[in-house]
Formats: structure tokens, C-alpha cells, sequence
């Protein structure tokens, strides 16, 4: 985890949010979509899709060699999930803030109002994924959205607007 840069601008960015498998099937996702509004975020486009584990092996590159790494995959695989571009001035930054610490167990208590407090278990449950640097938010916005879209098994596409 690194966490966080800003580009401290106060222009519009954008950051890469996705809804985890955990948070799907857990019908957590109007919620955090409701969070996500009313903290002033407009979602620019979102779509659900199933991650086979190359896609995942690929998003998760950076952690190939962690202890975690397999169980990671299996579980990013292991549903749908619900990847959506945010766009806010310093939406890197606001959007890591909002979500919370990696570990959710920890975040009931030092970040109870956070969303991984809401929706999250532990370490690796944590329900929600948000880009932690402007350089990775474009990486990942681009492997979902304009790269290789059609790599994907795309369940459901809405587009809010352009790119
Ligand atoms: P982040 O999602 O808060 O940026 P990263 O360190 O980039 O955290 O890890 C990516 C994801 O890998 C986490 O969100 C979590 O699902 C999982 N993960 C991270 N550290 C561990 C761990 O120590 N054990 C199990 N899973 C982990």
C-alpha cells in the first residue's frame, strides 16, 4: 500500500473504484454508490464483469511474489465485481480517504465511518479496490476501459459519459 498522492492541483482527476466480489454479493453496492454521489464524485462510467485469473494476475502484477498473492486472485475471481471510473478534483486522494485502511478489521476501529469499516472483514476482504497514485489510476483506468474492454466478461456496461 502506498498511499496517498495527491497531484494537490484541485483539478478534476479521475481514480479507478471497483467494487470486490464481497461487496457485489453482498449487496453493498447502492450504498456505496450513494456514499460515493454525496461525497461529490460523479461516476463516469461503470461496468460489472467477471475477472478470469489472468485479468486478475494482470491488475495485481505489483503483488505477483506477496504470500497473499494466490489467495487474492481466487478471490477477485471469485464473483462479479463492479469497476467504475471517479472523477473529483484530488479524486485519488478523497477516494483512499473514503474507502479506508487496507484492513477492514482494523478499520471498524481507527476508521469507523469508512467503507471498508461498512462493508469489509479483514485484510484481504475489504469489499472495495481504489487506485493509490494518479499514475496508477491511469494504468488501472486504462486496463479497464480502454486497453482491452473486450478481454473481459462484461455482464453489464453503462456509460455515464465520454472518456
Ligand atoms: P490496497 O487495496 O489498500 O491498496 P494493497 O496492499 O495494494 O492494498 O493490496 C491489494 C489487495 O490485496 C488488498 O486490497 C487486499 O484485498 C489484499 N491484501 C493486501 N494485503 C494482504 C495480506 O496481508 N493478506 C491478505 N490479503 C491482502
Amino acid at each position: 500500500l502506498r498511499c496517498c498522492s495527491s497531484n494537490g492541483s484541485g483539478e478534476k482527476e479521475r481514480t479507478l473504484g471497483i467494487i470486490k466480489p464481497d461487496g457485489l454479493s453482498g449487496n453493498y453496492s447502492d450504498r456505496i454508490k450513494q456514499v460515493i454521489l454525496e461525497s461529490g464524485f460523479n461516476i463516469n462510467k461503470e461496468m460489472v464483469i467477471q475477472l478470469d485469473e489472468e485479468n486478475a494476475a494482470n491488475f495485481y502484477a505489483e503483488h505477483s511474489s506477496k504470500p497473499f498473492f494466490t489467495n487474492l486472485i481466487k478471490y477477485m475471481t471469485s464473483g462479479p465485481v463492479l469497476v467504475m471510473i471517479l472523477e473529483k478534483e484530488d479524486a485519488v486522494i478523497h477516494w483512499r480517504e473514503l474507502i479506508g485502511p487496507t484492513d477492514a478489521g482494523k478499520a471498524k476501529i481507527t476508521h469507523p465511518q469508512s467503507l471498508r469499516a461498512m462493508c469489509g472483514v479483514d485484510i484481504e476482504k475489504n469489499c472495495v479496490h481504489g487506485s493509490d497514485s494518479h499514475q496508477s489510476a491511469q494504468r488501472e483506468i486504462a486496463f479497464f476501459f480502454k486497453e482491452a474492454p473486450s478481454a473481459f466478461k462484461t455482464e453489464a456496461v453503462r456509460k455515464h459519459d465520454e472518456l
